[in-house]
């Protein structure tokens, strides 16, 4: 997963349907007309955060429709010309792979090379950052930015790949200012090191580079790497999406598509295998950056408030989650809530929200507890009353649904512009839930492939022995065991020496006291002293 700030909505690209004409150019900035950006003020629109009214919805959804229609007539494409082979393949590092990806064929292909313009331009949708120029990683990406420049009305740079030792010996060539913003473009990413080669060779002269587009990740930890280097990434496919898209064009067997994505599985663990973990059991917190950059904020607030304690405010109107929010804030590193038994909820209860939030650094969780398919979580992250991907940090699902949800709520985020971490419910607290050990453990095989947007569980013990995906223990009380409905409860001691969780959800026990603010600040004291002695 990568993010990228919050900004304004901008004009977007016209981009082509996979039937050929040309989409509508879309403006949400003002409403209604469609100036292009200024040169020197390009930006990457991005998703859902402006305007209110269901003619957004219908703009949302008629831009997902078309990238989606895109998507799939270019996976259809890349496959017929070649540029995507299954079968056995000997790779450079001595792997056998059951899938080959070379993109250089396209260039031969005139309407292929429109397509994957057109795919890269509808990508800017995700961001919102500003930048300037493009600059495509030579040599494959090279033709693809030329493509996206003409198509889009984008000025681009050039990196050299070797510098001349006659002439002018740029490395960087175009028009650009020291300070000038670049956006990289690349065709395939597998450990991210062609791009933080042109990163380096840009920012050694002065360009600023954040972000880089590329129309292939094959899942093998670049995007991860990129992020650990400041540059976030965004991907038009990855590897297992296409590899699903071409299934359902009935152009990859079942059989060889399983064969694929365990393949993917294994590349995965292997590259996580080579990256430091940044935690073990019962030392917490610890604020090391893990790649994921919710858990890092998540763990980097834990430390510095001495705080592993999440209040459940399970309260019924936004007067009351605000004064509980304002009570409890110092003593948190996180407040859940449940914004649909907010009865007078509206989008001024996210933003004051979202000030207490910041005002007393804690982040906000949403347990919406998704558990509905792709299509529809979509549209129950983004949309709706309560809009959640414009102001949650962190939301939860149930992983029944099967990857398709964890993919839709990813996508969302991605449209969203904004950076969300996602907890699985592997186990419940409730007395006869119908959760399972087999159960569990695929919630924890679930969210290791969707690690780092899923950073972690809602659970009752440690899953993940390295503790890279935390968990989030609810069922916590002392002074009682449980409820007339089914829930159970736990002591902090328990669940954090005898089950090893790392952060605790109170719940009752704290905004159903006299005083939730001394409550709050007894829970967070003792929690933090089981951990710490
Ligand atoms: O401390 P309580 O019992 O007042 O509140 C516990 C909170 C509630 C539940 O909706 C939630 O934790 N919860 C969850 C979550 C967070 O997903 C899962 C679970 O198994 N049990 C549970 O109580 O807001």
């Amino acid at each position: 997963m990568t993010h990228c700030v919050e900004g304004e909505l901008t004009p977007q690209s016209p981009a082509k349907t996979s039937c050929g004409e040309v989409a509508p150019c879309c403006d949400r900035n003002e409403g209604h007309s469609s100036p292009r950006a200024t040169q020197g003020e390009r930006r990457l629109a991005c998703g859902a955060e402006h305007g209110t009214g269901c003619e957004e919805d219908l703009f949302f959804v008629s831009t997902k429709r078309r990238r989606f229609l895109g998507m799939e007539q270019l996976a259809k494409d890349l496959f017929e010309i070649g540029a995507v082979k299954f079968g056995t393949f000997k790779l450079k590092s001595g792997i056998t792979s059951p899938f080959y990806v070379d993109l250089r064929v396209a260039v031969s292909y005139p309407r292929v090379l429109r397509s994957i313009a057109a795919l890269y331009l509808e990508c800017l949708q995700d961001f919102s950052s500003a930048f300037d120029v493009i600059c495509g990683v030579p040599y494959t990406a090279l033709p693809f930015a030329t493509a996206m420049a003409v198509q889009g009305d984008l000025p681009m740079v050039m990196c050299r790949k070797e510098v001349k030792d006659h002439g002018t010996r740029r490395v960087v060539e175009g028009a650009f200012t020291q300070g000038s913003r670049c956006l990289i473009i690349e065709d395939v990413v597998t450990s991210g090191s062609s791009i933080l080669e042109v990163v380096g060779a840009l920012r050694a002269e002065g360009l600023k580079v954040d972000h880089a587009i590329v129309l292939l990740d094959r899942e093998q930890g670049g995007c991860e790497a990129l992020l650990g280097q400041g540059i976030g990434l965004r991907s038009v496919f990855r590897i297992s999406n296409l590899v699903g898209t071409l299934r359902n064009l009935n152009l990859l067997e079942p059989g060889k598509v399983d064969m694929i994505l365990d393949f993917i599985c294994t590349a995965r663990a292997a590259s996580d295998v080579k990256r430091p973990e940044t935690n073990v059991p019962s030392a917490l917190p610890v604020a090391a950056s893990s790649s994921s950059p919710v858990r890092d904020q998540l763990y980097s607030i834990a430390e510095k408030k001495r705080s592993i304690l999440c209040v459940a405010a399970d309260v019924q109107s936004t007067k009351e989650l605000l004064g509980i929010a304002d009570a409890v804030g110092p003593h948190i590193c996180v407040l859940k809530l449940h914004a649909d038994i907010i009865q007078d909820w509206t989008t001024d209860t996210s933003r004051r929200l979202r000030e207490l939030a910041d005002k007393h650094s804690f982040m906000l969780f949403e347990d919406r507890k998704f558990a509905d398919i792709g299509n529809t979580v979509v549209a129950q992250f983004s949309a709706g009353v309560h809009r959640i991907s414009s102001w949650a940090d962190i939301v939860n699902a149930h992983a029944i649904p099967g990857p398709g949800l964890i993919e839709g709520l990813r996508h969302a985020c991605a449209i969203s512009g904004r950076m969300i971490g996602l907890l699985l419910v592997a186990q419940m607290s409730s007395n006869g839930n119908l959760i399972d050990e087999r159960y569990t453990a695929t919630c924890l095989r679930m969210a290791r492939e969707a690690f780092p947007f899923c950073i972690g569980f809602i659970a009752q013990e440690r899953l993940d022995p390295t503790g890279k995906l935390f968990v989030m223990a609810p069922g916590v009380q002392l002074d009682s065991k449980g409820d007339q409905l089914g829930q159970q409860y736990n002591s902090p001691e328990y669940l954090l020496k005898r089950k090893g969780v790392d952060f605790l959800i109170v719940g009752r026990g704290i905004y159903g006291s006299e005083e939730p603010a001394k409550a709050a600040q007894m829970y967070k004291e003792l929690s933090w002293s089981v951990l710490h002695g």
